[in-house]
């Protein structure tokens, strides 16, 4: 009932085009009172349109929020399993999570889970992620290679390179991978992955790959203590940026590179990703659990494990850290 009175609402503002409506006349058409109208009006609101309100003339639509219509995903999408399955939710806590559940209720490979705003987005480490409506891509992808466990982690490096693609294909904008999980432009944080997964000894069930970008905020969409590490493409390319096409390229050139992996391994994987890499051959810092080591990044190994050599010139493998360019 309600979000039929929201439809006729709707129908009613896009048939009005640039005319404002007054209450009464929407009450009129709907058949509710202006307070129903008033009250609907509002919540349009919060599901980001914006509307403007004059006093006699009544309301008119001036901004509809960008969502994301899988539809229009997948009009086009050229891939033959990456985002053919699509579950797509308004608001959820974490799409990590759902798909965890899909996972195991054994949905096909490439199924992706969507959602336009998370409340308990989380990093590695159950960290936060922010993660506002409308404005980012909130997606995880469910896969099941047939690989040794050890091996999961190249998927985040493989995930990095076809996100960096997808960006750079549509925006033009000069982007660099942090080891394992960034991905920057101006040096600021545009993207961060997350890989999870369900194992029974060293048989892989599924790989779960969350992909947070930030696509369409403005400075003040981020936290304050978000402001300075963090960006959108919005903010670096000065124009909004579709986030349907964005995510129907990542697809493309995930399944691409994802097949080319599968068939030849990870060496041409980490030859792409480490033309995209910044740390290599820089002095950084790595913290890890244990604590934190200094030293020349060398490179990854052809298992995508990262290679320090310290003041010492002794070599370390690093599996999982945070890092710091010095
Ligand atoms: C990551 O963790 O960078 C992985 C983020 C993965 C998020 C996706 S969204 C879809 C899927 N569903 C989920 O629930 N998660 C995945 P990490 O390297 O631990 O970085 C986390 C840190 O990044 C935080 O502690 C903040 O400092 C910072 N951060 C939080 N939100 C951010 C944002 N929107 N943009 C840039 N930095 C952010």
């Amino acid at each position: 009932m309600q979000s039929d009175i929201r439809k006729e609402l709707l129908d009613a503002f896009t048939n009005a085009g640039e005319s404002y409506l007054s209450g009464q006349h929407l009450a009129d058409l709907i058949g509710c009172s202006r307070t129903a109208v008033w009250k609907h009006v509002e919540e349009l609101r919060k599901e980001g349109f914006e509307l403007e309100a004059i006093r006699r003339k009544g309301y008119r639509i001036i901004k509809t929020p960008e969502k994301i219509i899988p539809d229009e995903i997948r009009l086009g999408l050229k891939t033959g399993f990456v985002g053919k399955n699509i579950y797509y939710e308004d608001c959820i806590d974490s799409t990590q999570k759902a798909a965890q559940r899909l996972a195991y209720d054994q949905v096909p490979e490439g199924t992706v889970v969507i959602a336009e705003e998370q409340t308990a987005g989380r990093g590695r480490m159950n960290r936060k992620w922010h993660s506002p409506k409308y404005t980012g891509i909130w997606m995880s992808l469910i896969l099941r290679p047939n690989i040794p466990l050890s091996k999961a982690p190249q998927l985040t490096l493989l995930t990095a390179v076809s996100i960096v693609q997808a960006i750079e294909d549509l925006t033009n904008l000069h982007t660099e991978i942090k080891w394992p999980n960034d991905i920057l432009i101006n040096g600021k944080k545009v993207t961060g992955i997350l890989t999870e997964l369900q194992a029974e000894s060293d048989r892989i069930h599924s790989i779960i790959i969350g992909m947070g970008i930030n696509v369409n905020q403005t400075v003040d969409d981020f936290p304050i203590e978000l402001q300075s590490i963090a960006s959108s493409l919005l903010i670096e390319k000065g124009e909004s940026i579709p986030r349907a096409a964005l995510i129907k390229s990542i697809f493309t050139y995930f399944e691409k590179l994802y097949l080319l992996y599968l068939e030849e391994g990870f060496l041409p994987i980490k030859l792409l990703w480490e033309s995209y890499a910044i740390s290599i051959g820089k002095i950084i810092t790595a913290r890890t659990l244990t604590g934190a080591l200094k030293g020349k990044a060398l490179g990854i190994t052809d298992d995508g494990v990262l290679q320090i050599e310290d003041q010492e010139g002794k070599i370390h493998h690093i599996y999982s850290a945070d890092i710091e360019l010095n």
